[in-house]
């Protein structure tokens, strides 16, 4: 269904009082780049920026869902509102039910301090981790306090997603098999937690003690990744969790928070950027464009110098108009 468009007034009157109709809206909006979409963004533009966000990814059966879930009742034990947005890299055609439906909603369905969102590789050209940036963007202007977003750890697009964090945990577990599932997906370099989950199982000290070496080699910053031990179903040792989390964010001072926000735009301005060109180039057509491609047939021009005489060519043609 096709509503009508809202205004910057709107969003700036709804969304940034946390009205929950209206954060829905504007999700929406920039998930299917609808016409509200520069509303929102004219309306959230200061506003942003003040969220803890924590990206909790790992292996898939790690317990990454239930440890959300425990994350989400002590944040709001505390008072705080959340945000969680779950990422499914891998379901192209889902539009995100899959990884939202496995996150334990029933327990925080009714309460109005938390909002979920699934987010899916569907329709997301641009980038998941470009619409990802944007949703948390405007959580964070909806009030939110926390920001959780989980993605499943086995490739580049869920470090991509990654990037968009404050703080990431990469959740393990033991009998997962590869013990040390993360390694492989490049994913424990980006962790600034490690988290060992289903400590009630009884090879967690093993897997642990393998995360622990696999650590030290894979960091190559000087500071040591912590390793917490949970156990995500009953809630054993997510308050320490908690306590490595809110040091990190209270590391955080506001010109560090104003550089890492400055580093996301970058990228998303940069992915929205190459987004945009691709399209022009597709759309040339042009008997220039055959000039250009025909030199390097003949060997006249290499690749390299073609492209960028397409690009400029693309270019040109898009800002005649308007
Ligand atoms: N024994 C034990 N089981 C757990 C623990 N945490 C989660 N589980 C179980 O592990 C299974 C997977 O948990 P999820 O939270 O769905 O894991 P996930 O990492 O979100 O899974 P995907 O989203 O499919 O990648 C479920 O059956 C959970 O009940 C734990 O601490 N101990
Ligand atoms: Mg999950």
């Amino acid at each position: 269904m096709r509503r009508k468009p809202r205004d910057a007034d709107y969003y700036r009157q709804q969304l940034l009082q946390g009205d929950r109709v209206a954060l829905a809206r504007a999700i929406s909006a920039i998930e299917n780049e609808r016409a509200d979409t520069r509303a929102v963004y004219q309306a959230i533009a200061g506003h942003a920026n003040r969220a803890h966000v924590i990206g909790v990814t790992g292996a898939p059966g790690s317990g990454k869902s239930s440890l959300v879930n425990a994350l989400i009742q002590e944040f709001r034990a505390r008072g705080q509102k959340l945000g969680v947005v779950a990422v499914d890299p891998s379901s192209p055609f889902s539009g995100g039910a899959i990884l939202g439906d496995r996150i334990r909603m029933s327990d925080h369905g009714a309460d109005p301090g938390v909002f979920i969102r699934s987010l899916a590789a569907r329709g997301h050209l641009g980038g998941l981790s470009r619409a990802t940036a944007r949703v948390v963007d405007v959580m964070d202007a909806a009030g939110m306090d926390i920001i959780i977003v989980e993605t499943v750890g086995t490739g580049q697009s869920e470090v991509e997603v990654m990037e968009i964090a404050q703080s990431v945990v990469v959740v393990c577990a033991p009998g997962l098999g590869d013990e040390i599932q993360a390694v492989k997906a490049g994913i424990l370099e980006i962790a600034d937690i490690l988290v060992v989950n289903k400590a009630d199982l009884p090879d967690a000290e093993r897997t642990a003690r393998q995360l622990r070496d696999a650590a030290g080699l894979a960091s190559s910053r000087d500071d040591k990744v912590p390793i917490v031990k949970t156990t995500a179903i009953s809630s054993e040792g997510v308050a320490e969790l908690m306590q490595y989390l809110d040091d990190r964010f209270a590391g955080f001072d506001e010109a560090r928070r104003s550089d890492a926000a400055l580093e996301r735009m970058r990228k998303i301005v940069t992915g929205a950027a190459s987004h945009r060109l691709s399209e022009w180039l597709q759309r040339l057509d042009t008997d220039e464009f055959d000039t250009i491609c025909n030199s390097v047939l003949r060997g006249e021009l290499d690749i390299d110098d073609a492209a960028i005489a397409s690009a400029r060519l693309a270019l040109t043609i898009e800002s005649e108009k308007d």
